[in-house]
């Protein structure tokens, strides 16, 4: 390693007592996946997410982040566990169920930095992050040998499964690069058949317009119709394609494990007490008090709402039916047409239907609460 005083053995060890799973040195370059990404934007698979365009050239080149970046220390936590399920019914993706991860992730990650620099690493060399960042984070992890990529499009560890989430340190250094991970999905297509929306539109593809942890966290106002029946549970994102792939009961996951669960993971108290009827009914100033420091920000109280309403469709709860009325009143549009989708799906002929047509002036929940009156 040149240009350094720290062994690559010490930064691992470090990076290991800062509270990484896995730590493993690759280049700061996504390589061949920048033409895979380019490819995915020009077939429009990344919906309303405009930041990604927009950042495209950062993305595909690390040198417009942070000149002078040669080496990625990848690193990866394991956040496997239980699946987040609301009292009652309501599915949350496992990696939002506790604080949200960009907040304490990131404190790593910056915790990371400061180690690095105090042992010797110029700190104004270093550039890092988790998610909100422009990298291609699964390529820089893929390349660095965290894990290989699977069909799902998931990064695998094939001694800690897929779930997995990513951070990177970018730093001057030229560091010993890992060898790329063993392991592949071989001619498994189990997530490929079990995807609701079949949103995995071929091996390493998802058109994120079909997936549901983009139609419920990313996409703002009304969901298509043709995908809300698929959504079934899910409130916030969805596990579905990790669930059942087989290096998650294969691997050394952390609950497998009992290991205890860090702090960060442990389910938020919205998970562990709310019902959907309570998502539904939130008005701001709850949503604000309750909401901060959860991932679950992310959908906005209009987008949680509406996605409660439709969980509340496809479960057919009549104890709903009240909540859901209320709503065919409420000043937001998407509300009202979920909630006229959601009171259709259980009973088409319910009197706040016919009530909310007599005084709906929006076209789009008119249509709403046409078809969940009449199919139509
Ligand atoms: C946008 C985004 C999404 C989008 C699009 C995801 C997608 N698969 O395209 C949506 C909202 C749908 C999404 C969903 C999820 N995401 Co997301 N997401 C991101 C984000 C912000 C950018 C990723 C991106 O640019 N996607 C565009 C595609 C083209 O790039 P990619 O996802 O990296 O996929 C690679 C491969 O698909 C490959 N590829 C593409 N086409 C082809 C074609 C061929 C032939 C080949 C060989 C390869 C190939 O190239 C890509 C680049 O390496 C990253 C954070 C980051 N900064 O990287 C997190 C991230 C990828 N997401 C993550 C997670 C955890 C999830 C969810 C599990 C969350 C959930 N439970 O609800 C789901 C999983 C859905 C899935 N099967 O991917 C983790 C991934 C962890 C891991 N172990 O892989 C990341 C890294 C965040 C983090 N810091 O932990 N996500
Ligand atoms: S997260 Fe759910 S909807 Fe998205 S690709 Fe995976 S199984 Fe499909
Ligand atoms: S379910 Fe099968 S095809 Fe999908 S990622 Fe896992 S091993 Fe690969």
């Amino acid at each position: 390693m040149s240009n350094s005083r720290l062994s690559a053995d010490s930064i691992r060890g470090i990076a290991h007592e800062v509270g990484f799973d896995l730590v493993r040195f690759g280049p700061a370059d996504p390589g061949e996946h920048a033409e895979h990404f380019t490819k995915w934007l020009d077939a429009d698979r990344h919906g309303e997410m405009n930041y990604l365009a927009t950042n495209k050239d950062r993305i595909v080149d690390p040198q417009l982040w942070r000149e002078g970046v040669r080496s990625s220390i990848s690193v990866a936590v394991d956040y496997s566990g239980p699946p987040g399920e609301l009292p009652g019914g309501g599915r949350i993706a496992r990696y939002a169920v506790g604080r949200d991860y960009h907040r304490w992730l990131g404190k790593r990650i910056t915790k990371l930095r400061n180690e690095l620099e105090h042992a010797g690493l110029p700190q104004g060399s270093m550039k890092g992050g988790t998610d909100a960042v422009p990298v291609l984070e699964r390529a820089l992890a893929v390349r660095a040998g965290i894990g290989f990529l699977a069909k799902s499009s998931m990064v695998i560890s094939p001694t800690h499964g897929p779930y997995l989430q990513l951070a990177e340190l970018l730093v001057g250094e030229e560091l010993p690069f890992d060898a790329v991970s063993p392991g592949t999905c071989g001619t498994c297509t189990a997530c490929i058949d079990s995807c609701p929306t079949k949103a995995i539109v071929a091996p390493f593809q998802v058109d994120s317009r079909r997936c549901l942890s983009y139609t419920t966290i990313e996409q703002r106002g009304f969901v298509d119709r043709d995908l809300r029946e698929a959504q079934g549970e899910w409130l916030f994102g969805c596990d579905i394609c990790v669930e059942v792939c087989p290096f998650t009961s294969k691997s050394k996951r952390r609950d497998l494990f009992g290991l205890d669960r860090p702090k960060d993971l442990a389910p938020h108290r919205i998970v562990e007490t709310w019902t959907l009827v309570d998502v539904l009914e939130m008005d701001e100033a709850r949503y604000d008090a309750e909401f901060v420091g959860t991932a679950m920000r992310r959908a906005k109280r209009s987008g949680m709402r509406r996605n409660a309403a439709t969980v509340l469709g496809n479960r057919r709860e009549e104890s709903a039916l009240p909540a859901l009325s209320i709503a065919m009143r409420d000043n937001d549009p998407v509300v009202r047409g979920h909630a006229a989708w959601a009171i259709g799906r259980i009973d088409p002929k319910h009197s706040a239907l016919r009530s909310a047509m007599t005084i709906e002036d929006d076209p789009r929940v008119r249509d709403e609460i046409q078809f969940a009156m009449h199919g139509e």
